[in-house]
């Protein structure tokens, strides 16, 4: 499997720690989202993924895009270990917690939302925080709820897939974490796991530190 993706991309940086939980191999191909302005417009990239978009996961043939059509796909594929509990409600819950980040937040605050804001001369930085903490509050009250060491209970979910990466965003927007003291512990626990470490931006191929 290849994986068209960038270091600091966080609905890729979800996909690599699915991959990494699984214990799959895979190919790391990088994908510039600023340089020559932006490797995800060019026509090659087009072809894999007409919303300009990563990750893409290419299997033979085959390229899937959506980080959780990849989910989805890898976890039908390769059912373990998985990533998804076995109560019927906990796996709703599972589902509602990573869509919380997938259509709740990312897509508020991603790389062509902000170039579209800053090309009608609109701040994008308290935009990006309301979404970020009214999407990341949310999803706190939820994994409450839930309860358990992780985000959903006491195993390794899709959600805290999202979780991690998206966290990381709000630090690159300076929301304040006083609001996030559950989600930090959660954070602490899964960042030492190693399909964690391994998947981090900092640790990627092409990262700038
Ligand atoms: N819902 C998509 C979101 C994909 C997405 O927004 N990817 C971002 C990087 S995290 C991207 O490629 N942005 C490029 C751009 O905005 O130009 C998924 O889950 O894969």
């Amino acid at each position: 499997m290849k994986l068209f993706t960038y270091w600091r991309s966080s609905s890729s940086w979800r996909v690599r720690i699915a991959l990494e939980y699984k214990g799959l191999d895979y190919e790391y191909i990088p994908v510039h989202l600023v340089n020559a302005g932006g490797e995800q417009h060019q026509i090659e990239h087009l072809a894999k993924n007409a919303m300009a978009q990563i990750p893409v996961l290419e299997v033979g043939d085959v390229y899937i895009s959506q980080s959780m059509a990849i989910f989805e796909y890898l976890e039908e594929m390769f059912p373990e270990p998985s990533l998804l509990p076995e109560d019927p409600v906990m796996r709703a819950y599972t589902r509602q917690l990573a869509e919380i980040v997938n259509s709740g937040i990312q897509p508020l605050q991603n790389l062509s939302v902000i170039q579209r804001l800053k090309s009608m001369d609109i701040d994008p930085k308290p935009w990006c925080q309301h979404f970020i903490r009214m999407g990341l509050l949310a999803y706190q009250d939820l994994s409450k709820a839930c309860g358990g060491q992780f985000s959903c209970g006491d195993a390794v979910t899709w959600a805290d897939a999202c979780l991690i990466p998206q966290l990381y965003n709000a630090r690159r927007f300076e929301l304040d974490f006083s609001e996030f003291e559950y989600l930090s512990a959660i954070e602490e626990k899964l960042s030492a796991l190693e399909p964690f470490i391994n998947a981090h931006a900092s640790r990627q191929p092409d990262a700038v530190q």
